[in-house]
Parts: C-alpha cells; sequence; structure tokens
C-alpha cells in the first residue's frame, strides 16, 4: 500500500504489495496449477510455509442464483499446533498474490499457543482470480465484502477439514483472525459481522476508515520526515513541478521514468517513493542524502533521483511501469494487484492521497481530479468510491464491534485512516519510534524487507514495540479464553454439553 497500493501481513497495503507482488507468477489462472513452482525469491526462512492447497469458493455470495465456484489457494502450517483442540490462527491475505504464511512475529504467537495458522488468499489475487480477463465487468465480484464471506465460508470448510484430519465430527476450534493494512481492515470487519465464527480480532494499521480526500496520509509524511527533511522534499517536488510546467519533460528520464507520458502517473511515483521510506521504516535511506545536498548546495533532484532508482526501484522493487495508466487499462497484465487495488480504491475505499491544500509534500497537482479521472480512464464510467455507504456498512472508526485489538505505528501515514480512540472492547494502541511505521508490530523494523519473526531489535525503540505487542498477546489470551468458557476448543463432548446446557 503505497500512495495508492495497500499491502498486506502489512506489507504495503498498497505499496508493500508491490514487493509481494514480485514473488507472483502468471495471473489470472483460473484453475489451479501444478503443484510445485512458485517459490520466487523467497529469502531463507521468511515463510513457514508456501505449500499450495485449494477450495471451492462461490463467485457471488449475493445471488441466490448464481452458482459458479472458482478455485481459491490458501495455505495451512500445522507445525505448532496442539492437536487436537488448539486454537486455529486465521491470517488473512490482502490486496497482493498470497505466497504463502509469512514468518511474522505472528509466527511467535502461534507458538505460544499451539495455534495452526492458516491463509487464504484474497479473491482476484496472485493464484485465486475467477477470471483470466480482468475487464471491469468482470471485476465486479471483486469487493471487501464478498471478501468477507469468502473468510467465513472458508472458515467453516476448514473446521471440517481439520475434524476430518482428527478423526472427529461437529468440534469447533477456538478461532482467532489477523491481519494489517488493507487485511487489518478486512479481520475488524470480519469479526463485526461475523463475531460468532471467531473469538476475536487482531488488526494491524487496519485502514477500517474508507476516506475520501485522504489529504492526512500526506500530512503525516511531512510530520514524519521531520522540518528538514520535509523542507527538503518540498523544495524537490517544487524544483520538479518548474521543470514539468516548462516543458522540460526530460526530468523524467533522470527517474528512468520516460515512459510515464501522463505528468499526473509521473508525480504519484515521486510521492509513493518518498512515502514508502516512512511507511516501511527506512526514513534515514531517503532523508540523509536530500538533507545533506540541501546543505551542500548540490542538486536535490539528482539526490531524489538517486534514491528512487536505487532504493525505491532497486530494493524495493517497485514497478515505475505500474503507475502507467495505459499500464492499468491492461486486462490481462503480468501481475494484476496494481489493477485490482485500484479497482478497489476506484469502486469502495478511495483512500485518495491527494495533496493538502496548505504545506503539502507531494505535488498539488496530485487531487480530487487525478484521481477521479486515472478511475474513470482506467475502468470506465460509473466506477466511484462510495465513500460514505462504506462508511455506512462497516461504521468507519465508529466500527461497533467487540474484542478487536488495533495497533498502529507512530510514522506511519495510514495510521489516520485507522481507528482513533481505545475503548475497553477494542483496545488500540499507538507503537510510537523513529522507524516505527506500517505494520511494526508484526513486521519489526524497518517493515520492509520484512524480518524473520517479526524482530524488534532494530526499530529505534524496541521497548515500544514489545510492550505492545505483550498488550496484544494478554488481549488474545483473554479472548481466547472467554470463547473456551462458551464451549470452543474442549472437544466434541464439551461441546455437546455446552449445547445442552445453553438450552
Ligand atoms: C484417523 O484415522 C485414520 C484411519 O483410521 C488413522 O490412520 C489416523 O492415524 C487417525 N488420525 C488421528 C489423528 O487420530
Ligand atoms: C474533496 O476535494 C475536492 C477538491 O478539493 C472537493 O471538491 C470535494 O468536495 C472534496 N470531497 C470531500 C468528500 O471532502
Ligand atoms: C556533501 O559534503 C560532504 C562534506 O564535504 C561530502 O562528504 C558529501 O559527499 C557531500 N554530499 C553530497 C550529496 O554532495
Ligand atoms: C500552512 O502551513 C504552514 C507551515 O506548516 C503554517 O505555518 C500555516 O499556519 C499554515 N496555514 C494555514 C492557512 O493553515
Ligand atoms: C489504533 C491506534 O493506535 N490508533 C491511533 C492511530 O493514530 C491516531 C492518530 O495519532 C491515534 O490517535 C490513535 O490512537
Amino acid at each position: 500500500m503505497t500512495g495508492s497500493r495497500a499491502a498486506t501481513a502489512c506489507v504495503p497495503f498498497l505499496l508493500l504489495f508491490l514487493l509481494l507482488a514480485r514473488g507472483a507468477e502468471a495471473v489470472g489462472l483460473w484453475r489451479p496449477p501444478p503443484a510445485g513452482g512458485s517459490l520466487f525469491g523467497a529469502a531463507p526462512g521468511r515463510y513457514l510455509t508456501q505449500e499450495e492447497h485449494w477450495m471451492s469458493q462461490t463467485l457471488d455470495h449475493f445471488s441466490p442464483t448464481d452458482h459458479r465456484q472458482f478455485k481459491q489457494r490458501y495455505y495451512e502450517f500445522l507445525d505448532y499446533h496442539r492437536v487436537p483442540n488448539g486454537p486455529v490462527f486465521l491470517n488473512i491475505c490482502g490486496e497482493s498474490s498470497c505466497n504463502g504464511i509469512s514468518n511474522s512475529y505472528l509466527a511467535v504467537i502461534a507458538k505460544k499457543f499451539g495455534a495452526a495458522l492458516v491463509s487464504p488468499e484474497h479473491r482476484y489475487y496472485g493464484k485465486s482470480s475467477p477470471f483470466k480477463s480482468l475487464t471491469t465487468e468482470n471485476l465486479r465480484f471483486l469487493s471487501s465484502k464478498q471478501a468477507l464471506f469468502d473468510l467465513a465460508v472458508f472458515r467453516q470448510y476448514y473446521q471440517e477439514t481439520l475434524n476430518a484430519k482428527y478423526n472427529r465430527s461437529g468440534a469447533d476450534n477456538s478461532w482467532f483472525v489477523f491481519g494489517g493494512s488493507y487485511s487489518g481492515a478486512l479481520s475488524a470487519w470480519f469479526r463485526l459481522k461475523f463475531p460468532h465464527l471467531t473469538c476475536g480480532s487482531h488488526a494491524s494499521s487496519g485502514v477500517v476508515l474508507a476516506v475520501y480526500n485522504f489529504t492526512d496520509f500526506d500530512k503525516q509524511i511531512g510530520e514524519s520526515a521531520g522540518p528538514e527533511c520535509k523542507e527538503a522534499l518540498q523544495e524537490t517536488t517544487k524544483l520538479v513541478d518548474g521543470q514539468l510546467q516548462s516543458g522540460r519533460n526530460s526530468v523524467k528520464q533522470l527517474f528512468g521514468a520516460r515512459m510515464l507520458q501522463n505528468d499526473g502517473d509521473f508525480l504519484y511515483l515521486l510521492a509513493d517513493a518518498a512515502a514508502i521510506a516512512f511507511q516501511y521504516g527506512n526514513p534515514d535511506i531517503l532523508c540523509s542524502p536530500l538533507v545533506e545536498a540541501k546543505k551542500n548546495g548540490t542538486d536535490l533532484v539528482e539526490a531524489f533521483a538517486h534514491y528512487v532508482n536505487k532504493y525505491y526501484v532497486g530494493t524495493f522493487g517497485a514497478s515505475v511501469a505500474s503507475y502507467d495508466q495505459q499500464y492499468l487499462k491492461n486486462t490481462t497484465p503480468a501481475e494484476s494487484s496494481y489493477r485490482l487495488w485500484w479497482y478497489q480504491v476506484c469502486s469502495e475505499v478511495s483512500y485518495f492521497q491527494v495533496a493538502p491544500k496548505n504545506d503539502s509534500v507531494r505535488s498539488a497537482k496530485i487531487d480530487t481530479r487525478y484521481h477521479l479521472d486515472l478511475c474513470k480512464n482506467v475502468f470506465g464510467e460509473g466506477v466511484y468510491p462510495d465513500v460514505s455507504m462504506t462508511n455506512l456498512y462497516y461504521g468507519g472508526t465508529r466500527i461497533a464491534g467487540s474484542k478487536i485489538v488495533f495497533a498502529n505505528g507512530s510514522q506511519d501515514p495510514w495510521r489516520h485512516a485507522s481507528k482513533q480512540k481505545s475503548s475497553k472492547e477494542m483496545p488500540s494502541y499507538l507503537i510510537e519510534c523513529s522507524n516505527c511505521g506500517h505494520c511494526s508490530d508484526l513486521s519489526g523494523c524497518p517493515q520492509a524487507p520484512s524480518n524473520i519473526e517479526g524482530d524488534s531489535s532494530k526499530c529505534s525503540s524496541p521497548e515500544a514495540v514489545n510492550k505492545v505487542r505483550k498488550q496484544i498477546v494478554d488481549n488474545i489470551d483473554l479472548w481466547l479464553s472467554e470463547c473456551q468458557d462458551q464451549g470452543h476448543d474442549k472437544g466434541p463432548s464439551m461441546r455437546t454439553r455446552w449445547s445442552i446446557a445453553s438450552y
């Protein structure tokens, strides 16, 4: 999730998903591919498992007459499971190809609780696409509402699979849902909409509030950058704007972005490139050379271009082409996550990262109009984010859920779309440290590339992270035990007793 992209398991909501996306193979396969394959660039130990499993999923949960199905990919990891009654942790994959169950801090929690880990891929992404061709017409079943129903159906399906594996019937383990970024919002919304199917939810940087003009995103970039770096970034933006204005398109060449004919697309690339430094806990990689260039009086645009080429594209793995609206229009793209996430943005959640009127870091040309034009150009007429309906459906920050634990990173521009106030039923924690960005509770620091078991030792304040983690674990512990009191997790006999008792 960068600018406009979100991340999975807390990789960029939008941006992060870039990284993960690099591991994706051909998209839109609507039949399971042969087993094996798909071990792209997986650093050793990064995944607990990448062994694919498949289930049949309903295409349209809201139509009683449409019985079409598609294949949904999922993963399971049972090494830590206390057989047969340990809890089941459902790790929700978000807006990118889901290439396995990653070895994040969630793995540590699963070990602690003797939990099974399962992780279904989000519909349409990676190998779970119902259609080969991603025309706007075919994308109409891509929504968070359909995705939540997928999770409910998966939850029931997997419980039966587990029961069959353990030779029992009718047992119901204690379930707990987890997610980060967009999937953090799905995690909170799952508990909201299906409270009987999970004992609780963890929403890491969960963006539960759909925002139309998301100006707070840019404001937070300025705050996270601090005065010196912010000034350097603003000056860079002015210089680039000035060059474009005077028709000097050669500035695009500096960034290896000549293909971006639309100035807005190019400026969006630059805005995202700056944002991810703070979103993923690498502020110095961007700010040190910029501040230094400003002090030395050397060329700021060149210093920034060096960062974009070397870090954002080189190390982080961003794709310049993915900013091109022509590319986004392609209905059979090599990597579809960008088109898919933009569809979700343009049809449901918005999060338009427009420049604030005053004191903006990004170019003022990235405005509401730019986003609306993109939506129309890429998807045609009639695709429009009805943000107020989305917030009416879920409640936004006034979500009326229970047993949901939220956590945000202090430097993360996305935190302003997360739950703002803590309450007894829905505690929320802010993790404060200078490189605590998106999903630091799960990923540690920096947030990209990911750290094995979410190692927090490179956070500027590991204590800040560990303190919030302890609170998260305490909440999980409490809610799992309350769930067990209601008859879950005790095997069939207890459950029967409970059913009788409840009459
Ligand atoms: C379940 O039953 C099968 C066949 O009777 C047996 O091979 C297997 O070990 C059993 N599994 C468990 C977990 O008890
Ligand atoms: C978003 O910003 C645009 C342009 O400034 C403005 O016209 C519009 O009313 C804003 N919409 C909302 C919902 O704030
Ligand atoms: C700025 O000046 C310092 C000290 O003279 C030098 O080491 C550094 O390389 C210069 N940085 C840039 C970006 O020119
Ligand atoms: C605009 O931003 C500057 C710098 O943060 C601030 O000093 C000023 O008060 C702001 N102006 C308005 C109208 O908000
Ligand atoms: C859940 C959570 O930590 N929310 C925080 C997100 O950021 C806002 C803005 O600073 C805080 O007020 C919330 O507490």
